[in-house]
């Protein structure tokens, strides 16, 4: 009974531990040579809304430059294989940030000699929305419309990194109905005498 108890302890211990994640970060790169270009790190907002801080050098030409999240984690094929617009409610429309079309419409980037420092907020977004997509930094600007060219206008595809899966969140729910379960099986194991053999 001994081990069930040390057993329910390391279960929970470990179940206390898994941390939501309160940041990621992305590893950027130019997806015509994978040269690695920065990175950004995703923070979720207090008052809601994903906040995207870059650290990026190579990004050119300067001034705006579309920034999105697209529906795969994938980079292959000159960023080709990202797929389309985030857009889990089949808007089917690009708005921007601010609009009411793809969630994975996020605010320009600009690019200062190349540099690309300047933190966005997406409002939004959650950080979980972002867990396996991918990052995608267009060669030209977005104009946060469809109208006169699809998407923006950004045209191709310059810089891309993938969202890692994350830590799934465990609700406290669920939390506290296995600690309920864990207490259990010890209390139980307490009641129950050693059966012969069960020394260790
Ligand atoms: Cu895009």
């Amino acid at each position: 009974m001994a081990r069930t108890r040390t057993l329910a302890a390391a279960i929970a211990a470990v179940v206390l531990a898994a941390p939501a994640e309160a940041q990621m970060t992305v590893e950027i790169h130019n997806t015509a040579t994978d040269e690695t270009l920065g990175s950004v790190t995703l923070e979720e907002e207090a008052g809601g809304g994903v906040r995207f801080t870059p650290d990026l050098d190579g990004i050119l030409p300067v001034g705006d430059h579309g920034f999105h999240a697209h529906l795969n984690p994938d980079c292959g094929s000159g960023g080709q294989a990202a797929g389309g617009h985030y857009d889990p409610a089949n808007t089917g429309v690009h708005e921007g940030p601010g609009g009411n079309g793809h969630l994975g419409d996020l605010p320009r980037l600009t690019s200062d000699g190349g540099r690309v420092t300047a933190a966005v907020v997406a409002p939004r977004l959650t950080l979980s929305d972002l867990y396996g997509r991918a990052l995608v930094i267009h060669e030209g600007g977005d104009n946060y419309s469809d109208s006169p060219s699809p998407l923006g206008g950004g045209g191709a595809r310059l810089a891309c990194g993938v969202v890692a899966t994350g830590t799934p969140v465990m609700p406290p729910a669920a939390l506290a109905a296995l600690m309920a379960l864990l207490l259990a099986i010890a209390a139980q194991a307490r009641r129950r005498p050693a059966a012969v053999g069960d020394q260790g």
